[in-house]
């Protein structure tokens, strides 16, 4: 590592924002920067209380969270935050809209608040927002609030690096409790009843209350608490009910998806293959890796088109990493690829594997490949690997 470099590291592990607001555009950025921002931070987390806010559009989260940051102010602890919006390309919008709400804590020195918008690629946003709850950990905020829209797999999956899970649901879901996604339900600890002022609120409560006491084998319940930001009510519990909590650090956990993510990070920097087509990492969690890669010039067949051996070459490396983030050695058996577009020279491909379904010794997965530029499906791919009993061994990152 450069002088340089490990004199900016000094100043994110003792909090100069200037610093910390530098290192999180170089994160999402992925520059040379970043990777040493990474690699110093990982030994400086586990402190924060992470709590990831999630719940429907307009459900009340941006106003939550600025409740709960004068709540927690009040009791002295350190706040960061990060409001992830993966549906705007840009930032601008709705994102620029949660800072200007969360702006009266914007002159506070205890808080920190930052906007990650996602440039266009699937997956790269869960990387960066991972990145940046780390960032703020060893940077030395107490908690670190992570805000994102429920709605697809990216945002729940940026979720499992809390160790605290609130769910904001408004009143009026009424039936449509139902509605919110099956992935969210399993994932929260608190279901925060949002606009608890309305008239719809009790039932919402209710009906909250009574789907969770008919899920069976739930073994700590999430609780369910309304709050109105309108009047304070229910702030004051739910800010005492975060502090009684003493997780931390779960993110790192045995098998957890930090543990998934360093893997294949590293099994991709030691595969020279995928270093030769410029693979790409975007996202990596338990079972699941997006990889990207440009078309080249050596890539093209006599047509002028990608190579149907390239593109199956990246559909490999990623079903391979997906099929290896558990931690034991698996190998593709049997596979079937059907291609439906044509490539040139310039464009990005991206491939996104996902496991089907995993035994002791087979695993199914699945990997959908795209155009990066517009998300048009280029091709798919089956495939069936034989697990092996022998741990995945690949050397550490080195810091540059
Ligand atoms: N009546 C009432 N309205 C509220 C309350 N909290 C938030 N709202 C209103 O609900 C609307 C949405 O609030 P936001 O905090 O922006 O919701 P959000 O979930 O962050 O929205 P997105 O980030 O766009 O998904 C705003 O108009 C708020 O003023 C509340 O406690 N009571
Ligand atoms: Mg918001």
């Amino acid at each position: 590592m450069t002088a340089l470099s490990e004199q900016l590291i000094d100043r994110i592990l003792r909090g100069d924002r200037r610093t910390i607001a530098r290192a999180i555009s170089s994160l999402e950025a992925g520059d040379a920067f970043s990777h040493n921002v990474r690699v110093a931070c990982r030994r400086h987390v586990g402190r924060a209380h992470v709590i990831g806010v999630t719940g429907p559009p307009g459900a009340g989260k941006s106003t939550l969270v600025s409740s709960l940051i004068a709540g927690l102010r009040a009791r002295g602890n350190t706040v960061a935050v990060l409001a992830v919006d993966p549906s705007s390309p840009f930032s601008g919008g709705a994102v620029l809209g949660d800072r200007i709400r969360m702006g009266v804590h914007q002159s506070d020195d205890g808080v920190f608040i930052r906007s990650l918008a996602s440039r266009g690629h699937l997956g790269g946003l869960t990387a960066a927002a991972a990145d940046v709850i780390d960032l703020f950990d060893a940077a030395g905020f107490d908690t670190v609030i992570v805000e994102t829209v429920g709605a697809g797999q990216s945002e729940v999956e940026i979720t499992r690096y809390a160790d605290t899970r609130v769910v904001a649901c408004p009143p009026g879901l009424g039936d449509d409790v139902q509605a919110i996604k099956a992935g969210v339900l399993e994932i929260a600890d608190v279901f925060v009843v949002t606009k608890a002022d309305l008239p719809d609120a009790r039932r919402t409560a209710s009906d909250l209350k009574s789907m969770i006491a008919l899920r069976r084998n739930t073994q700590n319940p999430p609780a369910v608490m309304p709050v109105s930001t309108v009047d304070d009510k229910g702030i004051p519990e739910l800010v005492a009910w975060l502090a009684d909590r003493t997780v931390r650090g779960l993110r790192h956990a045995d098998g957890g998806i930090r543990q998934a993510r360093d893997l294949v990070e590293r099994c991709l920097a030691n595969d020279n293959f995928g270093q030769a087509m410029g693979m790409e990492l975007l996202h990596a969690s338990p079972g699941h890796v997006t990889l990207r890669m440009p078309v080249t010039r050596t890539q093209i067949n006599f047509n002028g088109r990608c190579h149907g051996g390239a593109i199956f070459a990246l559909a490999d490396m990623a079903l391979g990493l997906a099929c290896n983030s558990h931690g034991m050695l698996a190998t593709l058996i049997d596979s079937q690829m059907s291609i439906s577009t044509a490539l040139e020279e310039g464009e990005h491909l991206v491939a996104d594997a996902i496991e089907v379904a995993r035994s002791r010794k087979i695993g199914t997965y699945q990997v959908r490949l795209t155009r990066a530029r517009d998300d048009k499906h280029v091709a798919m791919l089956n495939g069936t690997v034989y697990v092996l009993n022998q741990p995945v061994d690949v050397p550490e990152l080195p810091a540059s």
